[in-house]
C-alpha cells in the first residue's frame, strides 16, 4: 500500500525540575544551598531524507516522544539534556495541524530540518533562589512540559513534469524510456497503482523529473477507477504531459479522450487544469495513429496545445518532446512551495510576560519583564526605586498579586530582590 497521509502524534520531552539541596561538609553544620538546574526537554525535529519517498514509516508507528530532561541534583549538578527525536520524512512533505488543517512546514529541499514542537524548559534550582535575606531558599522550580500536537504529514511528490491520461495509454512506458526508472509496464487498466518518478538526463546538458502517477478515467473525481487523490503527487509539478493512445486501438477517440481527462482534472482542482500542457500521441507505431494524428493537431494546435507524435514501443519522436519540456521549464517561474500559514512555535515563544508562584508564603515573581526590568534599576537610588514602582503597576504585577490574595507585609521575590509589599 502506498501511504502518502498519515496524521501522528509529537510530543517534546518536558524540562526537569529543579533541584532542592543543601551543601553538606565536614564540620560545616548548614552549607549553603546547592540544588541544580533541572535539564531542558528534547525537541521534535523533522528532517528531509531524499532517500525516502513514502509515508510508509508512519503506517504503524504514529506516535513520537523526545527524551525530558533530568531532573536537577545536590551539589550545583544540572540535569542532562533530553534527546531530540528526529523524524526522517521524504522532500515534498507537507505539515499541517490536524485541528486547524493549516500548514505549519513544507519539507521541500533535501537536508531541511524544523522543529515541530520545542521541549520544556528545565526548572532552576534553589542555589538560584538565594539573596542576601534568604540564605537558604526550601524550593526549586519545576520544569515546564514539552510542546505536543497531532498533525498531519501529506505528501506531494515535487516534480518537474507530471504525466497524465487514461489507462494503459504508455504512460509508463515513456517513463521507463526517457528516465532509469523501472516502473511497472503492461496490458491492462491500472497497472501502475503509485505514481514513479525519475530523472529524464537530456543531451543539453539539463536534466528534469518527471512522475508518472495512475490512470484517471470518466468519473474519476466521484472515485471512479482509482479515484484522483494521487493528482495532489503532480500538484507540484509544473508542466503535464498529457499521454494520449493515437491509434485508439482501445475503441476511444483520442481527441475525446483529452478533453475528458481535462475536465476530471478540472473538478480535482482548477489550478492543476490551467498547468502548462503538452500532448505526447502515443502508440505511433500502429498505423491507425496516423490518421488520428492529424485531427488531433487540427483540434489542439488551434488551441495553442503542442502536439508531440511518439512510440514508446519504439522510442521515436522524444527528442521533440524533451527539448520543447526544456525549454518550456526554462521559462516558466521556479516551482511554488507551499506558504506556512501559521507558525505555532512563535506563539509558544512569545512566553507570558511574569508568572507568580507562591512559595513558602513569599511571592516569586519571574519572568522577562522582571529581568527586563530589574536589569534597569539602581535599588540604591530613590528616582530609580520610583520608577520601578511605577512600572511594576504599569506591567500589570501589582494588580497580578492583589490577584492572588497578598497583603501588605508579605514578602515579595523578585529574581535577587526581595522585598516588603506595601502599596
Ligand atoms: N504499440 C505500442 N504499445 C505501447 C506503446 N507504449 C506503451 N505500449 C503498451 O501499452 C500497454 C500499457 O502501457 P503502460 O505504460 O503500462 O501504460 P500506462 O499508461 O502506464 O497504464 P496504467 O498504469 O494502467 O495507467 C503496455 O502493454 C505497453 O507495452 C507504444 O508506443 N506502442
Ligand atoms: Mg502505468
Amino acid at each position: 500500500m502506498f501511504v502518502d497521509i498519515v496524521k501522528i502524534h509529537i510530543k517534546a520531552g518536558d524540562g526537569g525540575n529543579g533541584a532542592v539541596s543543601f551543601r553538606r561538609e565536614k564540620y560545616i553544620p548548614a552549607g549553603g544551598p546547592d540544588g541544580g538546574d533541572g535539564g531542558d526537554g528534547g525537541n521534535v525535529v523533522f528532517v528531509v531524507n531524499t532517500g525516502k519517498h513514502t509515508l510508509m514509516d508512519f503506517r504503524y508507528r504514529k506516535s513520537f516522544k523526545a527524551q525530558s530532561g533530568e531532573n536537577g541534583r545536590g551539589r550545583n549538578m544540572y540535569g542532562k539534556k533530553g534527546e531530540d527525536v528526529i523524524i526522517e520524512v521524504p522532500p515534498g512533505t507537507i505539515v499541517r495541524d490536524s485541528e486547524t488543517q493549516m500548514v505549519i512546514a513544507d519539507l521541500t529541499n533535501p537536508g531541511q530540518r524544523k522543529v515541530l514542537a520545542y521541549g520544556g524548559k528545565g526548572g532552576k534550582g534553589n542555589a538560584k533562589f538565594a539573596t542576601s535575606t534568604r540564605q537558604a531558599p526550601k524550593f526549586a522550580r519545576e520544569g515546564t512540559k514539552g510542546d505536543e500536537r497531532w498533525i498531519v504529514l501529506e505528501l506531494k511528490s515535487i516534480a518537474d513534469v507530471g504525466l497524465i491520461g487514461f489507462p494503459n495509454v504508455g504512460k509508463s512506458t515513456i517513463l521507463s524510456v526517457l528516465t532509469e526508472s523501472r516502473p511497472k509496464i503492461a496490458n491492462y487498466h491500472f497497472t501502475t497503482l503509485a505514481p514513479n518518478l525519475g530523472v529524464v538526463k537530456t543531451k543539453y546538458d539539463k536534466s528534469f523529473v518527471m512522475a508518472d502517477i495512475p490512470g484517471i478515467i470518466e468519473g474519476a473525481h466521484e472515485g471512479t477507477g482509482l479515484g484522483i487523490d494521487f493528482l495532489r503527487h503532480i500538484e507540484r509539478t509544473r508542466i503535464l504531459v498529457h499521454v494520449l493512445d493515437a491509434s485508439g486501438i482501445e475503441g476511444r477517440d483520442p481527441v475525446e479522450d483529452f478533453y475528458t481527462i481535462n475536465k476530471e482534472l478540472e473538478s480535482f482542482s482548477q489550478e492543476l487544469a490551467q498547468r502548462p500542457q503538452v500532448v505526447a500521441a502515443n502508440k505511433m507505431d500502429i498505423p491507425s495513429a496516423e490518421e488520428n494524428i492529424v485531427r488531433l493537431k487540427e483540434e489542439l494546435e488551434g488551441k495553442g496545445i503542442k502536439v508531440f507524435p511518439v512510440s514508446a514501443a519504439t522510442a521515436k519522436g522524444f527528442d521533440r518532446l524533451t527539448a520543447e519540456l526544456i525549454k518550456l521549464l526554462e521559462e516558466l517561474p521556479p516551482m511554488e512551495s507551499f506558504e506556512e500559514e501559521w507558525d505555532w512555535m512563535e506563539q509558544d515563544e512569545a512566553e507570558e510576560p511574569f508568572v507568580i508562584d507562591i512559595i513558602d508564603g513569599v511571592y516569586v515573581v519571574s519572568g522577562p519583564t522582571v529581568d527586563r526590568l530589574l536589569g534597569r534599576v539602581n535599588m540604591d537610588d530613590y528616582e530609580s526605586m520610583q520608577y520601578f514602582q511605577r512600572a511594576l503597576r504599569k506591567q500589570g504585577i501589582i494588580d497580578a498579586l492583589r490577584n492572588m490574595g497578598i497583603n501588605d507585609g508579605d514578602t515579595v521575590q523578585m529574581n535577587e530582590l526581595e522585598f516588603d509589599f506595601l502599596e
